[in-house]
């Protein structure tokens, strides 16, 4: 039969098939071909003894969270605690567009919004690059209803920091999750279930991975697929008269242009500039 492992922890993967939770372990190939599994791998499961024999192909792998089959990444971000970052929330877009999977932002603690403002210019920034904002207060659970329609039968990945509010988006779609709740910058309590590991959550005829926060995303792109990569340029850089067009200074720059026509707006533009500047020198 046909599974999907939901979690590994402590060498036990859990395997779903049909809405059961078998608790098995890959045949010992796996180890010796040093194929490692992750969780959102399909697998095709031993009925006599609940053996993992073999893995399908995936159609996407993320390695940090690592994850696959990810449909869909859903970059949260917060309002406040942390502070909305132009230069995060690109960064995360960079990233799932060099992976392929396609991606949203969703903005938390909109109930602390410092000026009225603030939110509409982030919806309409990213709208101008065609890049969609869900807007949600966990504690109220208002934007929630709009969100859910998201994840149907579809493999979501929630990324963001730590006290963005993942966790607490989880719960408000469905509180039986039960994830466990920090408070930002505390300790984090005992109890319920804390985000340590990538978990997958049944919901809607798809699932909703939880992953643990990271304080830095580590990219692991060139200067030049970044230039491909981020977001709302994705089209123009093919445009561009030179193919390796960092969009800086060079002539006849499709990006640029777009820039002076306030198509990409400035505070985006200047975002990528630093996501660039970031990967040179790490390079
Ligand atoms: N006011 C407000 N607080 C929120 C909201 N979402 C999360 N929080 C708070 O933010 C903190 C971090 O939330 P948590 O879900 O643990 O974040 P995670 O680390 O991304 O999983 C907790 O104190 C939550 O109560 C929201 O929409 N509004
Ligand atoms: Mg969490
Ligand atoms: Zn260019």
């Amino acid at each position: 039969m046909v599974g999907i492992i939901v979690a590994i922890q402590y060498g036990i993967y859990s395997v779903e098939v049909d809405g059961v939770i078998y608790q098995t372990s890959p045949r010992g190939i796996f180890r010796k071909n040093h194929k490692k599994l992750a969780v959102g791998d399909r697998v095709i499961l031993d009925d006599a003894n609940f053996i993992i024999t073999n893995v399908l192909d995936r159609t996407s792998f993320i390695k940090r969270p690592c994850i696959a089959n990810v449909d869909q990444i859903i970059i949260t971000f917060s309002l406040v605690e942390p502070d909305f970052s132009y230069y995060l929330a690109c960064k995360y877009l960079t990233y799932a567009n060099s992976l392929g999977v396609s991606s949203y932002i969703v903005l938390t603690k909109i109930d602390r919004a410092i000026e009225e403002n603030q939110i509409n210019e982030i919806i309409n920034n990213f709208k101008t690059i065609g890049v969609k904002v869900f807007l949600v207060n966990n504690k109220t659970g208002e934007g929630i209803e709009e969100i859910k329609s998201l994840f149907e039968n579809k493999i979501s990945c929630i990324m963001g920091q730590t006290g963005v509010g993942k966790s607490s988006l989880i719960n408000a779609i469905n509180p039986e999750y039960e994830r466990e709740i920090g408070e930002y910058s505390m300790a984090l309590g005992r109890g319920k279930h804390q985000t340590k590991e990538v978990i997958l959550l049944p919901f809607s005829g798809g699932y909703i991975a939880d992953t643990p926060g990271f304080s830095s995303l580590e990219l692991d792109l060139r200067k030049d697929e970044v230039s491909k990569c981020f977001p709302g340029m994705e089209k123009a850089s093919l445009k561009c008269y030179y193919s390796n067009c960092l969009h800086i200074s060079e002539p006849k720059c499709e990006v640029k242009k777009m820039v002076e026509e306030g198509k990409i707006p400035s505070i985006i533009y200047e975002s990528y500039l630093q996501l660039l500047k970031e990967v040179e020198e790490n390079e």
